[in-house]
């Protein structure tokens, strides 16, 4: 009796490892098939409607301020590789736990593989940038292929009458345990190649779209501006090492967006509308008719309002663009403040991004603009190539939008953007802060002058003053260095005679209309941080 008893554990055994691991390996397989298909078919649609970065840009948009403030402080510009490798990491359980229900139900794990499509599908027609629904496509066509891959393989797995199968046929050891492992293997290896093969001739094509606006911006040739910055005056940049460059290079510069795919816009068919409120004459714009116009060129700083006190979300560049205000005012807009019926500028972007901005700010003679170059170079593509406007002394929610394609005219009562919408304040100038760049904190300087330095800014009203303390002790002034503009930060430096022990430095800086940086602590949201940036140090 026990001889039979484990014979029959064994063969119990082997019907099990078959069906939850080859079961689990057939759902991998379905889901690989599915993203392949859905690549390919996003490059027929758009590669933004493929179900990775559809769903993930849908969890962008839904995410809680709060929490998406706490991925960026937590991961910086890593939130989104991680948000992308998270969503693959559900996905491949999805596609393990779907393989194994298969192999006992079929009907009920394809129809699962399905349900996945539908979710990406609803994901990508609900996008802002969403262009219709051809969206759905990938992530339906991607599921439909999933599923039926998923429904053949689980077939091969099922056990079937052994007596009905000829003698040859037994000679596989799969069949003689009563199912087709031949079969299995073919319809798996064939699976994986045409996957494979379709998924690189997506990626490739994906790929050759961008290539395109590679090509129209390697062929950009800026002008020189009508109107040059003044050169950066010496001594804008202290020679201390540690301190913040005073113009920051494209590479080094931030980067805050929602985009997970980094629109690649070919700049020889992009066009920029004007329309909406008060505009008497619509207009539409080429890249080249913007090359055309006066150029500007201005330093200016850009700073992110999810930048915490003592955070890096802030760089200062060399721009070259066109005035904004000029361009609006060719089109007939008057600002409210001369009885125009429109408060609001709405910039639309490729990918769907809204930003509004008060159209009084644009047009009060600041040196607002829709940008073409950035340090003598076209835009890099993460920061908007090939047109992104600028306006000084906003934070970028409420002025810089990248990748633009359209400005409408509209009142602030109208029209909520964007961010607005999930509880950003619709308007947000830049609030007075400083930084201490070095030391850095835990740093052991030794006893004797230490030197103390950072950035202060306080973009379009310029900065005055900064001061730095030690422990309780008083406010001393540090020495600024040359300003270059208001609408630039300052770098500044405090020559600190350090004794040895632990020490917290403190600093804030005060603006040209007199208002001195508040100790109060706020968060990011709704429209920035305020507070004063300490540094801890061991004196040694
Ligand atoms: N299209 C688009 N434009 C955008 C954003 C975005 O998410 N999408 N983010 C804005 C924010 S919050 C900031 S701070 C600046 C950052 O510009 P940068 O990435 O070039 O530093 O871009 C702004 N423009
Ligand atoms: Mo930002």
């Amino acid at each position: 009796m026990a001889g039979v008893n484990d014979e029959l554990w064994t063969a119990l055994r082997r019907v099990t490892w078959r069906l939850v691991g080859l079961g689990a390996l057939s759902g991998l397989l379905a889901g690989y098939a599915a993203l392949a298909v859905a690549e390919l078919v996003s490059a027929a649609v758009r590669p933004e409607s493929g179900p990775v970065v559809a769903v993930g840009g849908a969890a962008i948009d839904r995410t809680p301020s709060a929490v998406k403030d706490w991925a960026i402080q937590e991961f910086g510009t890593d939130d989104k590789l991680i948000l992308q490798l998270g969503i693959l990491g559900v996905l491949a359980l999805g596609a393990l736990a779907l393989g194994v229900l298969a192999a006992r139900h079929r009907r009920l794990g394809s129809a699962g593989v399905l349900l996945f499509g539908v979710v990406g599908a609803l994901a990508a027609t609900s996008r802002p940038d969403s262009t219709g629904i051809t969206d759905a496509l990938p992530s339906l066509v991607g599921s439909v292929a999933g599923a039926a891959l998923l429904y053949v393989l689980a077939g091969r797995l099922r056990q079937r009458p052994v007596a009905s199968e000829g003698a040859a046929a037994r000679e596989d050891e799969g069949e003689a345990e009563g199912w087709d492992r031949r079969g299995f293997v073919m319809a798996a290896a064939a699976a994986v190649a045409a996957s494979t093969a379709a998924g690189l001739l997506g990626r490739a094509l994906n790929g050759s779209q961008g290539a395109n606006a590679v090509a129209s911006r390697n062929k950009v040739v800026l002008p020189a501006p009508a109107s040059a910055a003044a050169g950066v005056p010496e001594g804008a940049q202290p020679r201390v090492p540690g301190i913040s460059s005073f113009v920051t290079s494209n590479k080094a510069f931030y980067r805050v967006d929602t985009a997970l795919v980094v629109p690649k816009v070919n700049a020889e068919t992009w066009r920029l509308t004007i329309h909406g409120k008060g505009v008497e004459r619509p207009m539409t714009l080429s890249f080249d008719d913007l090359l055309r116009r006066e150029l500007i060129e201005r330093d200016i700083t850009l700073t992110c309002v999810s930048n915490e006190v003592g955070g890096p979300y802030i760089g200062n560049a060399r721009w070259i663009g066109v005035r904004l205000a000029d361009l609006l005012a060719e089109s007939g807009v008057e600002p409210p403040s001369r009885g125009g019926p429109a408060d609001q500028l709405v910039a639309r972007s490729v990918d769907g991004m809204t930003i509004g901005t008060p159209v009084d700010d644009i047009m009060d003679g600041r040196d607002a603009m829709l940008a073409l170059g950035m340090n003598g170079q076209p835009l890099p593509f993460v920061h908007g190539f090939p047109v992104r406007m600028l306006v000084p002394g906003l934070y970028g929610y409420v002025s810089a939008c990248k990748w633009i394609r359209d400005i409408e005219l509209t009142t602030f009562d109208d029209y909520d953007a964007y961010w607005v919408k999930r509880d950003w304040a619709a308007k947000a100038p830049i609030k007075t802060q400083s930084r201490i760049d070095t030391p850095k904190p835990f740093a052991r300087p030794k006893a004797g002058t230490v030197m103390v330095a950072g950035v202060a800014w306080a973009q379009h009203r310029g900065i005055d003053k900064v001061e730095v303390r030690v422990d309780d002790g008083p406010w001393q002034r540090a020495d600024l260095a040359a300003e270059d503009t208001r609408d630039t930060w300052r770098q500044w430096s405090f020559p600190w005679k350090a004794t040895s022990g632990g020490h917290t430095i403190t600093v804030r800086a005060t603006d040209r209309a007199g208002d001195t940086q508040t100790e109060k602590r706020t968060r990011t949201i709704p429209d920035g941080a305020s507070g004063w940036h300490s540094v801890a140090v061991t004196v040694d």
